[in-house]
């Protein structure tokens, strides 16, 4: 193709938006058992015992631990999810979510 050894007179950056993320939390309480905790942090959210457990004594010891970080849409339903299968068992254990900064 023929040059025409013109050059543009401007650039425009690409850039893909990245999606805000949202943390979950662990919320402590006083009702739900250690070892149900642990056992819901490795069900729902595939973390390792040991790393559960440390999260569930975080919890426990400080009142709320972060478990993971999602998109928005993702960190909501897992949190939604986690807490109500921990009330679906009786237990008022709470999952919340809120922006990264
Ligand atoms: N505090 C609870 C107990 O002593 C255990 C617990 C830990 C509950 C972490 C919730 O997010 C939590 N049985």
């Amino acid at each position: 193709m023929a040059e025409t050894g013109t050059k543009p007179r401007s650039r425009t950056a690409v850039r893909t938006a990245k999606p805000p993320l949202h943390k979950v939390i662990l919320v402590n309480d006083d009702f739900t058992p250690r070892a149900f905790v642990v056992r819901l942090l490795k069900a729902e959210f595939r973390v390792p015992e040991a790393q559960a457990a440390v999260i569930m004594l975080t919890a426990h010891t400080k009142g709320s631990c972060l478990v993971a970080v999602f998109t928005k849409e993702i960190a909501e339903e897992k949190a939604n999810r986690a807490t109500e299968v921990a009330r679906s068992q009786g237990y008022p254990l709470l999952f919340t979510t809120e922006p990264e900064e």
